[in-house]
């Protein structure tokens, strides 16, 4: 038996130490390449010159050089892995500090600014069913209904006195009610004083970065207390500094492009703060990865997209939009005349950044043929924000897969690169049929 084992070991061990040498000459460069060449020699001359003992010694040493380089290679390649994946350590900070004053303010939000629906070049027709008396059987009447509604959303200032608004850039006028654009590089670390100027008490939580307790923005008990909850619920005129760092595994991973993105949203009272307004986008650029003005390298672009239904009714200012809206009995209303089964009322709104049906001006979603367009998505936090984007027009890149419709659960995020070809003005929208009836439709513009 032990005879049998040993002629194995024998007759397959040149071959064995052929791929070996192959895989530790790209591995680990010349210096095990010639060890197990010598090795490897020897073991093809065995006829001629190996004892039993000789063979036996060196199947024995291939064996323990095979293990001891693969257990090295193992612990190498976890720990690259770790770091690649995993690295956390807020002391790899060492790059810039990024500075934002951010409040929470109450401003008038239009989900149809302009008035005009985008698709028919029409007036939109802001009508709503209501019912038609006390008993069921009454004729339902229709109304009019405002498409505005006071909301709390991120704005960002020039300095800690919140005195001066800073104007957003054209490029981001995309971005509709969502709060202003945060950057930064792997390495980097943000700061953003907050102030609440809201009525209600608000936070700013992020997704993805690097937080201590003090700056996660999400009051549950979590044991801690003290200055470790004052970023929970931020009171109506207080200020709170959230310090977030932004290690390796807050940027892109292997799989990824050279940018990813987060959100920030107020986590006060996470499902009120969100029908509220309060959210906004952060990106994150790999290191040695960001043009001057904190752009990925390599994108002409960068769109930022959030496709969601916003509950109106859930809104902390529900008392001041909607002051009679139980007693007005608004019957939910169908988008159009082939649907049925609705089950939304009018101040269930569906929007992209918050316009509705193709109210986005068409200057705040144009580029240029032959770009490199980056969109990055997400979808909102009620029960059925389960959204399909769909590019006219266009192709993208999604996890290096080409498609023109994606899709997101809540809250998910998706990263799209585009090359858009095809000049002209093409639609984005929902692929729901229900969604986009009820306006969750943009228009994008390629120009020659
Ligand atoms: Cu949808």
């Amino acid at each position: 038996m032990a005879e049998a084992g040993h002629r194995m070991c024998q007759e397959s061990l040149p071959v064995l130490a052929h791929i070996w040498l192959v895989y530790n000459a790209t591995v680990h460069g010349s210096h095990t390449a010639v060890f197990l060449f010598n090795l490897s020699t020897a073991l093809q001359r065995r006829e001629e010159t190996m004892t039993t003992h000789h063979a036996r010694s060196l199947c024995l040493l291939f064996f323990l050089s095979a293990f001891v380089i693969l257990v090295g290679d193992g612990r190498a390649a976890a720990q690259g892995t770790a770091m690649k994946m995993n690295n956390s350590d807020p002391s790899d900070s060492t790059g810039q500090t990024r500075t934002y004053y951010i409040a929470a303010d109450e401003v008038t939000w239009d989900y149809v600014p302009g008035g005009v629906d985008g698709l028919t070049g029409k007036p939109f027709r802001s009508v709503s069913l209501f019912a038609g008396g006390p008993s069921p059987d009454a004729k339902p009447v229709e109304k009019p209904v405002s498409t505005s509604y006071v909301k709390a959303l991120y704005r960002e200032y020039t300095d800690s006195t919140f005195r001066t608004l800073k104007p957003r850039p054209a490029e981001w006028e995309h971005l509709g009610f969502m709060g202003p654009l945060i950057r930064a590089e792997v390495g980097d670390t943000i700061h953003v004083t907050f102030r609440n100027n809201g009525s209600e008490p608000y936070s700013m939580h992020p997704h993805g970065v690097f937080y201590n307790k003090d700056s996660e923005g999400a009051p549950y008990d979590d044991g801690t207390s003290g200055a470790d909850k004052a970023d929970d619920a931020v009171p109506p005129g207080g200020t709170h500094e959230y310090i977030w760092q932004v290690p390796e595994r807050a940027g892109p991973a292997p799989g990824d492009v050279n940018s990813v993105m987060w959100m920030y949203h107020s986590h006060a009272d996470e499902y009120r703060d969100l029908n509220t307004g309060l959210l906004g986008p952060i990106i994150i650029t790999a290191r040695g990865q960001s043009k001057p003005d904190g752009s990925p390298k390599g994108v002409d672009r960068e769109f930022v997209l959030w496709f969601a239904q916003v509950h109106e009714e859930d809104s902390w200012y529900v008392k001041r939009n909607l002051p009679t809206v139980e007693k007005d009995r608004a019957i939910p209303s169908l988008p159009t005349s082939a649907s049925t089964g609705a089950v939304y009322p009018y101040f269930v709104t569906f929007s992209i950044n918050g316009f509705s049906h193709s109210s986005m001006p068409l200057r705040a979603l144009t580029m240029h043929k032959g770009e490199h367009v980056r969109w990055y998505l997400f979808s909102g936090s009620n029960d059925f924000d389960f959204h399909s984007p769909h590019w006219h027009g266009n192709t993208v890149v999604i996890n290096q897969m080409r498609t023109d419709v994606t899709f997101m659960a809540p809250m998910q995020m998706v990263t799209a690169d585009m090359a858009p070809d095809d000049p002209g003005i093409w639609l984005l929208h929902c692929h729901v049929s229900f969604h986009n009836a009820a306006g969750m439709n943009a228009r994008y513009v390629v120009t020659p």
